[in-house]
């Protein structure tokens, strides 16, 4: 028989349906809105999108295309940052440096691939202190081509919001929140999202992927009830999965833990002074655990780095009980509040660059860059975790090591949002 073009091409397609292999284009809509979201027993106006408080779950297969279309149905500006993930410079939805915040009744389409399993996730980079604080925020996640195999796969939130007198969302404008630790929510709530919908039983296998989309409160985050290892930091594979210790999850962080469930699931926040329980997934029923060990996701293909081309120092300053610096704002980085007219950092794309940050205020602070991960490197220069947001105690100073291979105008600020607000954030030019 003479195969003709058309039956060829027919062919193909039920070969590739049969094969259940994803569309390689991934496409739906987010529409921020005005909704109404249930906190402490109230009905408090948040923000969501496509009606929800987090976001839709977004999934796409590792090397697929996302095609989102914003559409803003709020009554001020939109733009869509997708944090962690490597997009083009103009897809990365920073009002001013790469576009213009969607007006009311606009939309805007985003597309970029997605090169680089892991857990990521979405937020309102538009007055972000505010709308990622009222709800504008939710999980993206990239699955592996050949996912380790788990029983459930599961999202996990934690979000704070801070409630007035009368249990409505707080609108006042504190000065003191913008100068010191953040702003802080009353109320932290745990949203968990279980893509299977299937009941967790003792000795199942999880994955769990925890988020922290607060705006400035940190976590240290204990897990009673899983046996399992850590096994990625902001979306990025560990070579070698980690012990389960208490993890810090500070603003924008994310980690996947990958575990045998041995009860309840319970989750509880033990950062500064503070013991306070964060929920549970519940368990019903047993099956034996798998007897398979854990091991390391399948690494994601990274630029190398080189040696350093080009060093930089990163200097966090100002905040309550400071001494002043030359900034216009309550937190400067190098003497310079808010985003400068010339770049922090301007190289040739593919530059590896070295930056030294010095945290000099009295605040702890997590500074994020955009566009690119980096290695986090130890006190004798060795590399240590591959992350895309750093966090700095009081008085610490860390190096970090990138490749910067994206083009274009990248924002590097502290995602502490109420710091970033007041001051704290630059940006780095590649090309
Ligand atoms: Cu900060």
């Amino acid at each position: 028989m003479l195969l003709t073009r058309r039956s060829f091409l027919g062919g193909m397609t039920l070969t590739l349906a049969g094969t259940g292999l994803p569309a390689a284009t991934r496409e739906l809509i987010l529409a921020p809105q005005a909704i109404k979201a249930r906190f402490a027993g109230h009905d408090v106006s948040m923000l969501g999108f496509n009606g929800g408080l987090p976001g839709p779950e977004i999934r796409v297969r590792q090397g697929q295309t996302a095609r989102i279309t914003l559409d803003n149905r709020l009554e001020e500006g939109a733009l869509v940052h997708w944090h962690g993930l490597r997009v083009p410079n103009r897809m990365d939805g920073v009002n001013v440096l790469t576009q213009d915040a969607v007006i009311p009744g606009a939309s805007f389409r985003y597309q970029f691939g997605a090169p680089d399993a892991g857990t990521y996730w979405y937020h309102s980079h538009y007055l972000s202190y505010d709308q990622v604080s009222r709800g504008l925020f939710g999980a993206f996640v990239v699955e592996e081509q050949t996912a380790p195999a788990v029983d459930h796969d599961i999202v996990v939130q934690f979000f704070d919001v801070l409630l007035d007198g009368s249990g409505q969302y707080d609108e006042a404008f504190n000065p003191a929140h913008f100068a010191t630790e953040g702003r802080i929510g009353n109320i932290v709530t745990t949203l968990v999202s279980n893509g299977t919908g299937k009941i967790v039983k003792r000795g199942d296998r999880l994955r769990l992927r925890l988020i922290n989309p607060s705006i400035d409160r940190v976590y240290r985050v204990g897990l009673d009830g899983l046996a399992g290892k850590i096994v990625a930091l902001d979306g990025m594979p560990l070579v070698h999965p980690q012990t389960l210790e208490p993890i810090l999850l500070a603003p924008g962080q994310r980690c996947d833990v990958i575990g045998d469930a041995t009860g309840p699931v319970r989750f509880k926040d033990s950062f500064g002074e503070r013991t306070l329980s964060l929920g549970e997934i519940t368990v019903s029923g047993s099956r034996d655990p798998s007897k398979s060990p854990i091991i390391a996701l399948p690494a994601n293909q990274m630029p190398a780095p080189k040696d350093p081309g080009q060093t930089a120092e990163l200097v966090l300053q100002g905040g309550a009980g400071r001494a002043s610096h030359s900034g216009t704002g309550t937190w400067a980085l190098n003497g310079v509040s808010g985003l400068p007219r010339s770049p922090f950092l301007s190289v040739k794309q593919g530059t590896t660059a070295r930056i030294s940050i010095r945290n000099e205020t009295g605040f702890p602070h997590v500074m994020h860059l955009h566009g690119h991960h980096f290695w986090e490197l130890d006190a004798a220069g060795r590399t240590g975790a591959y992350r895309d947001s750093t966090y700095l105690d009081v008085g610490e100073v860390r190096d970090i090591l990138v490749v910067l291979d994206n083009p274009g105008a990248w924002m590097l600020h502290c995602h502490m949002l109420s710091h970033q607000a007041d001051g704290m954030a630059t940006w780095i030019r590649v090309g």
